[in-house]
């Protein structure tokens, strides 16, 4: 069954709650100083059937200007108006201001009821449809049918009734595969069910039983039971006026203006960034920073709106990008309407539509953010993912980008398609999306930064991660790092080596004088054989700086020439195979060694044996039981050094 709501709008005392009971029975003035003054003061509700069987829910809104707080928070939701105006009165002041806030909210479907006929002449009954169409000519509802009744003598409503359902079927269904989202518009306490929250459903599909999230107060709660049009259901789609009852949340904790949506669904923000437009009347102004209402939802969030481009005022008539910078946080989605007051006195200055929910503040007149902007403002999914990737230094995550357009999954693969095919976007390990200039931006980053490494050491392995992490922008955090570590791998970019990253193509290269050095060193340690020398003692004898035979030992253990053992320790690979035969060969022949047996073995003294056994105890070749030690079954792979082959 399609859910349709029609909201209604006009003057004070045109007409519209009678009309509502004349077209739906309901009284729709429920409060009791409502009914004592006749004047609807708050959101009335009601239920129409339509000729089709189409069940409508109707949002009756006050006219009176004092009221217009409340009127804006039932008009949100609303598929089509019922503009209501009084045969007798004509266009008055709030008829404008409604329709304003109509075309504001770009509501373009909708029935003008000519209220009241019972009281005038035809003649100027005729006279004032007249002034009515040329007065709509210029709205978003100009070519809305004008329907003339009373709700006195029944005449006109079922031509009305049947206007409303053409016009209904001309509205656009609302999305019902996404997240759900319910902007609350009244609480209340049914007693034995607790608090119970009603609104129109904006989006998605809410049921019974799943949790739930109250925005911006962020307070879990769980679908206790749901109602539509006053029967129980088990789910409600997008579009429908909903009671939901909720679990273990007080009446007092939830207001008009809160947003209920699956947990993690919405973020509460403190600014965002809109289109505005400024109405045509003269009051309509805007200077920069200047303290408004924004009415978006069923919420009124005080803050300052700030002109984003070189602009000082906006004037009537005008149209900008603005920053909203809110004094509390609130809820709102991209894309939603919302409509903007002045401070004091109140008026209706402007309103648009939602281009970024929770931008950075931005610099004045930043060409690149204003761009930005109109490629938001044009809308179509592709430029807004777009956009929204050529902000992410760091990529962005597949559901995160889904949450942020406001799409469901199925359609954002489709959407990432086209701009995957295009060579827009690039889709590197697992769920990350990244936009190429960005992504081309980090592998310059990367590559510069390597190259200019690799230059100033070049007998270094290459830069630590955590350094390359952090030269690649402060928000890179380890999961997309490690994600574009993999891809620049993949790409035969670079070459990541436990801790480091170096250039797929980068080699240690050394010149002739160092090769002759590094010979050199060979030869020392493989003279020194089990007594091993001392960095100093090295640097001595081949009298050359100890930094540059660091250097060269560290190009050794690379090419497989040097084995570490401790820190400024090393033994030649040629000692390291001479010392392991010893040792294996012995113990197969003796079953065990001891410290003592290895040192008389070896003609050395007692430090030198130690440290000979407790570097073979730690790559595993042998293992110390008691004071002696024997072998490990299962020998390391040692034999396959690098060096072996390469030399
Ligand atoms: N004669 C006549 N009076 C009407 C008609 N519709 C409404 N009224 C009266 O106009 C006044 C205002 O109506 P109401 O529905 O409260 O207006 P609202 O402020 O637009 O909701 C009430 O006294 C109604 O009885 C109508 O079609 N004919
Ligand atoms: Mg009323």
């Amino acid at each position: 069954m399609k859910h349709k709501i029609i909201g209604t709008a006009g003057h004070v005392d045109h007409g519209k709650t009678t009309l509502i009971q004349a077209l739906t029975g309901t009284n729709t003035d429920r409060l009791k100083e409502e009914i004592e003054r006749g004047m609807t003061i708050d959101l009335g509700f009601a239920s129409l059937t339509l000729p089709d069987g189409t069940v409508a829910g109707i949002v009756d809104v006050p006219g009176h200007e004092r009221f217009l707080k409340n009127m804006l928070a039932g008009i949100s939701g609303i598929d089509l108006v019922l503009l209501v105006i009084a045969a007798d009165e004509g266009i008055m002041p709030q008829t404008s201001e409604h329709l304003d806030i109509l075309r504001l909210l770009d509501v373009r479907n909708g029935v003008v009821a000519l209220t009241k006929i019972d009281l005038v002449e035809k003649e100027w009954i005729d006279a004032v449809e007249e002034d009515v169409r040329s007065q709509l000519s210029k709205t978003s509802l100009a070519d809305a049918p004008i329907i003339r009744v009373s709700a006195t003598t029944g005449k006109g409503i079922d031509a009305l009734r049947k206007a409303l359902l053409s016009s209904v079927s001309r509205t656009k269904a609302r999305n019902a595969s996404l997240p759900f989202r319910l902007p609350v518009d009244r609480v209340f306490t049914r007693t034995g069910f607790g608090t119970v929250v009603t609104g129109t459903l904006a989006a998605g599909t809410i049921r019974v039983g799943d949790a739930l999230e109250i925005m911006p107060t962020r307070l879990m709660s769980r679908v206790r039971g749901l109602q539509v049009h006053g029967n129980k259901v088990e789910s409600a789609e997008a579009g429908s006026r909903v009671a939901v009852n909720l679990v273990g949340i007080e009446t007092v904790e939830v207001e008009r203006g809160v947003q209920i949506a699956p947990p993690g669904a919405l973020r509460p923000t403190l600014i965002c960034d809109i289109l505005l437009r400024m109405l045509p009347g003269e009051f309509a102004t805007l200077g920069d920073r200047e303290r408004v209402r924004l009415h978006t939802g069923t919420a009124e969030i005080l803050g300052r709106l700030r002109i984003l481009d070189e602009r000082a005022h906006l004037k009537p008539d005008e149209r900008g990008y603005v920053q909203f910078r809110a004094e509390e946080a609130f809820v709102c989605a991209r894309g939603d309407r919302f409509v903007v007051r002045s401070y004091s006195p109140m008026q209706t200055i402007g309103g648009g539509i939602i281009l970024e929910t929770a931008p950075q503040k931005h610099k004045k007149s930043d060409p690149v953010m204003l761009t930005d902007l109109a490629a938001k403002e044009r809308g179509r999914p592709e430029d807004i993912l777009e956009s929204l990737l050529l902000n992410a230094p760091t990529g962005i995550a597949f559901m995160e980008a889904a949450k942020n357009l406001q799409v469901p999954a199925a359609e954002l693969e489709k959407i990432l398609e086209m701009l995957l095919v295009g060579g827009i976007a690039r889709k590197i390990t697992g769920d990350r999306l990244f936009h190429v200039t960005v992504l081309s931006t980090l592998t310059d980053r990367l590559t510069s930064t390597l190259q200019a490494f690799h230059a100033q050491f070049p007998l270094r392995a290459g830069v630590q991660k955590e350094e390359m992490r952090g030269r690649l922008g402060s928000t890179m955090d380890a999961r997309a790092f490690s994600a574009l570590v993999s891809y620049w791998e993949r790409a035969g970019i670079v070459r990541s080596e436990n801790a480091f990253v170096r250039l797929a193509d980068f080699k240690i290269e050394l010149n002739e004088r160092q090769n002759r050095l590094l010979e050199r060193i060979e030869q020392v340690y493989i003279d020194c054989r089990i007594a091993v020398p001392t960095i100093e003692e090295v640097a001595a004898e081949v009298k050359s700086p100890a930094d540059a035979v660091t250097s060269l030992l560290r190009v050794g253990i690379e090419r497989g020439r040097f084995m570490r053992i401790k820190d400024g320790m090393y033994y030649h690979y040629e000692t390291h195979l001479n010392l392991k035969a010893s040792i294996t060969s012995y113990i197969h022949a003796k079953g065990g060694l001891t410290v003592g047996a290895f040192r008389d073995l070896m003609q050395t003294n007692r430090t030198y044996a130690l440290t000979a056994l407790e570097y073979f105890d730690s790559i595993r070749v042998t293992r110390r039981v008691g004071d002696i030690r024997e072998l490990v079954e299962a020998e390391p792979e040692i034999s396959a050094q690098p060096g072996e082959s390469a030399k």
